[in-house]
């Protein structure tokens, strides 16, 4: 698995056709090749942005979930194949979006990881406690048995992320600190290690009100290979910058 540092801008429900603009903006304006860039539009966006970027663009696309089966009748929903068929390369899972406001569980997200792998997707999987979840001490509690439950058993060899996003943090402004983010990565890594064995180093990102003036010390801290990006990726300016914050 790359080791490259991974800036990944979720752009959720927000986006239309004149907003290709912004990556293509953020396609000329990042050069360093140490940095993998990936952008998850709305899925009406995918294959016009990956039609306009063509295929060795610098910046990969992705979906922000997909369902587990390949096809079939399921009103509104879009499979890992059809994101790959569109463009994508990349995909969300298991978002707290996803988790709280439509109610999904980590079994699902499980599913939705080897229905991903299988289309040959790099799926994030996204882990994160709330508030009230962190004031009662238990989060270590959520986020071992989130990730234990939304992670297939099949995944040894397999290109994945593991993106830490504290529900209080995400579009508050209100980012995790250095220790919290460091002891959340720690504990991600024992999960991993205690279930899939020592050599298997997965890629760990942090998500949650990162912004240009706070990516750099995000980034910097031990462990971390990444960034998953909200309503800072939306412009292309932002984006930048916090590509550009990567050490
Ligand atoms: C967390 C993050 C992107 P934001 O959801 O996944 O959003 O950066 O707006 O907090």
């Amino acid at each position: 698995m790359t080791s490259q540092t991974l800036i990944a801008g979720n752009w959720k429900m927000n986006g239309l056709l004149s907003s290709i603009d912004e990556v293509r903006a953020v396609a000329e304006g990042s050069c360093d090749n140490a940095v993998r860039i990936a952008i998850f539009p709305p899925y009406t966006l995918i294959h016009p942005i990956s039609q306009i970027l063509g295929h060795d663009s610098r910046v990969v696309l992705g979906g922000q979930d997909c369902h587990y089966e390949d096809y079939g009748a399921y009103t509104g929903d879009v499979s890992a194949h059809q994101l790959y068929d569109a463009g994508a390369r990349m995909v969300i899972l298991g978002h707290s979006e996803r988790r709280h406001g439509h109610k999904e569980p980590c079994e699902t997200v499980a599913l939705k990881v080897c229905a991903a792998l299988n289309a040959g997707l790099e799926p994030i999987i996204c882990i994160g406690e709330t508030l009230e979840q962190r004031k009662e001490g238990l989060t270590h509690a959520v986020l071992s048995k989130q990730l234990r439950d939304s992670l297939p058993d099949d995944l040894m060899g397999k290109a994945f992320h593991v993106a830490y996003e504290p529900v209080w943090a995400i579009g508050t402004g209100m980012i995790a600190t250095d220790d919290q983010i460091v002891d959340a990565f720690s504990l991600i890594r024992r999960v991993i290690s205690e279930r899939f064995g020592t050599d298997f180093k997965p890629h760990l990102l942090y998500g949650g009100s990162v912004k240009p003036d706070n990516a750099v010390d995000v980034l910097k801290l031990d462990g971390v290979g990444g960034a998953l990006v909200g309503g800072a990726s939306l412009k292309a300016k932002d984006f930048l910058k916090i590509i550009r914050a990567a050490p």
